[in-house]
């Protein structure tokens, strides 16, 4: 029935925050989806909603990942990265990111739970393929709350290797964006912390990208201006440099039927993507979450149309 009046919406043309993309997968829930394309597969890492069903909370303990060829057709290569991968956290398996290092090993960064006055930290595991298998890589966090100048809230890692090859993180959440270089080891810091500038109503949820020599960073917002009172929008911000300053270009995604969203944006065999998450798997919500795929277009001056959530 659900399908059936999500289709009838679409016929009249009218929008509707529950409309659903198309999951990845309903045999689990997932969520916080990152892009990697490697060769002629594209990965989509994302995390794992396991709450009951009416649970008020996050139940998250394992990472998995996803291959494709097609951007349409998903296989689950199993949780492949999981809380006890670190031996120093114990909960809360958060948003993650894999970006590939100069050594050609593959780098998974995570939001992750250090069970001490840290909180949330954000940890790096290494692994040399894709899929792995993975492990700790530093035997404790990169981020936590004793780096100087660090965020409110250590999660959500976007990390973004440059043309030049320097290595970007992004991290955050509650209104507090924090940015470094990241050595060429992939599993330290370069420099000092730092606030990037410009980057409007940030929430969490940053994911760094560039294209034709703009730099694009799309992040949750969950302001008046975008979305109901918690539920969150994609924004999204450019710059010329990696650390910015960043200028607002606006919405690229609306609110979704899940109170939270986490973008990837990657280009794929000539087509762009945002991956994304939504309540709209049968018997999903805020903590039963799906990770899905829609199509996105850039207009001629650069700038990125709204994505529009597809059932199909
Ligand atoms: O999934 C747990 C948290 O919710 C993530 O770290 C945030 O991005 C939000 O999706």
């Amino acid at each position: 029935a659900a399908a059936l009046a999500a289709a009838l919406l679409v016929i009249l043309g009218i929008p509707h925050p529950a409309l659903a993309g198309a999951p990845i997968t309903t045999a689990i829930y997932t969520a916080d989806p990152a892009a990697l394309v490697v060769g002629d597969t594209l990965y989509v890492y994302t995390g794992h909603d396991e709450a009951p069903t009416g649970g008020t909370n996050f139940v998250m303990r394992d990472w998995h990942v996803f291959s494709s060829t097609d951007a349409t057709n998903f296989t689950d290569q199993g949780a492949k990265l999981s809380i006890s991968s670190f031996p120093w956290a114990g909960a809360d398996a958060w948003a993650a990111e894999v970006e590939r290092g100069a050594d050609g090993k593959y780098y998974w960064y995570v939001s992750i739970n250090g069970n001490g006055p840290g909180w949330m930290n954000i940890g790096v595991a290494v692994g040399d393929t894709p899929t792995g298998p993975f492990r700790d890589a530093i035997g404790g966090p990169l981020i936590s709350d004793s780096t100087p100048n660090s965020s409110p809230l250590n999660i959500d890692p976007t990390v973004f290797r440059d043309d030049d090859g320097q290595v970007y993180m992004y991290w955050g959440s509650y209104y507090g964006l924090r940015a470094a270089r990241l050595n060429a080891n992939m599993t330290s810091i370069n420099g000092s912390v730092i606030t990037p500038s410009g980057v409007s109503n940030f929430w969490e949820a940053p994911w760094m990208f560039k294209r034709n020599g703009v730099y694009y960073l799309a992040y949750a917002a969950n302001d008046s201006g975008c979305s109901q009172p918690n539920y969150a929008c994609i924004r999204y911000a450019t710059a010329s440099n990696p650390l910015g300053p960043w200028t607002h270009r606006g919405v690229v995604l609306d609110q979704v039927s899940s109170t939270t969203n986490h973008p990837a944006i990657i280009e794929y065999k000539g087509q762009w993507y945002m991956v994304y998450h939504n309540a709209g798997a049968p018997g999903g919500g805020n903590f039963r979450r799906s990770v899905t795929i829609d199509k996105l277009y850039f207009n001629a001056d650069g700038t990125m149309q709204k994505v529009v959530q597809t059932s199909g």
